[in-house]
């Protein structure tokens, strides 16, 4: 059984909306994580080797980190097309950007918010101002991140680009807010956000 360990209103909301996208069964243990404001504990009932959210547990095999949650998923359940599969062209895409995600988008945001300089030739990340033609690029193949079908890596795009739309962190883009509104429209997702408790 696919054990999924979640706070409410965090990432691991965007696991539930997979979860739900694959229609697969799994279960859902809340668990406190340590907030910014300094709230919350560290909770020893999550295996997440920094108490963070969201983490798996599949019959005791743990993963963790968003983007190696998803590639684990999407393989175990091949059947529900959700990831383009070893040996399909497209699974190069898939990999780039669901690594890029963690690697070079969130970190891109967040020296952003942080009003720090992204230091050229030392991060392995660039700026946002790099970041979004990129995306751009990549989204103009639309109507999804790969192109026609929707995959796991929408779900973490579309998700966190919803989520920024109004921040001014983001710079305004009529092609990215198209496509942000286009994967929170998805049944699945408002099943999760249902779900998510809090
Ligand atoms: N890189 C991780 C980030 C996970 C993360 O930072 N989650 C936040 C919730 S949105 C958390 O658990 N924070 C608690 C903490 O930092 O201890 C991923 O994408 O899965």
């Amino acid at each position: 059984m696919l054990t999924l360990y979640h706070h409410p209103k965090s990432r691991s909301t965007r696991m539930i909306f997979l979860l739900e996208e694959l229609g697969v069964p799994y279960t859902v243990k809340e668990v406190d994580i340590r907030r910014r404001d300094g709230s919350g504990a560290l909770d020893p009932a999550n295996p997440h080797p920094h108490g963070k959210v969201p983490a798996i547990s599949d019959d005791g095999v743990l993963v963790f980190e968003s983007p190696a949650i998803a590639l684990y998923l999407t393989d175990k359940f091949p059947e529900r097309r959700l990831g383009p599969q070893v040996g399909d062209p497209g699974r190069g895409a898939y990999l780039s950007w669901l690594c890029y995600y963690s690697g070079v988008f969130e970190p891109a945001f967040v020296s952003k918010f942080m009003n720090s300089e992204v230091p050229r030739g030392t991060a392995g990340w660039v700026a946002v101002e790099e970041v979004m033609p990129a995306l751009l690029a990549q989204l103009s193949h639309g109507p999804y991140l790969l192109g026609e079908s929707f995959s796991a890596a929408d779900v973490l795009y579309g998700s966190a680009l919803a989520m920024f739309s109004k921040s001014p962190l983001l710079p305004k883009s009529a092609l990215v807010e198209e496509y942000a509104q286009r994967v929170v429209a998805r049944p699945a997702y408002a099943r999760a956000v249902a779900r998510q408790g809090g």
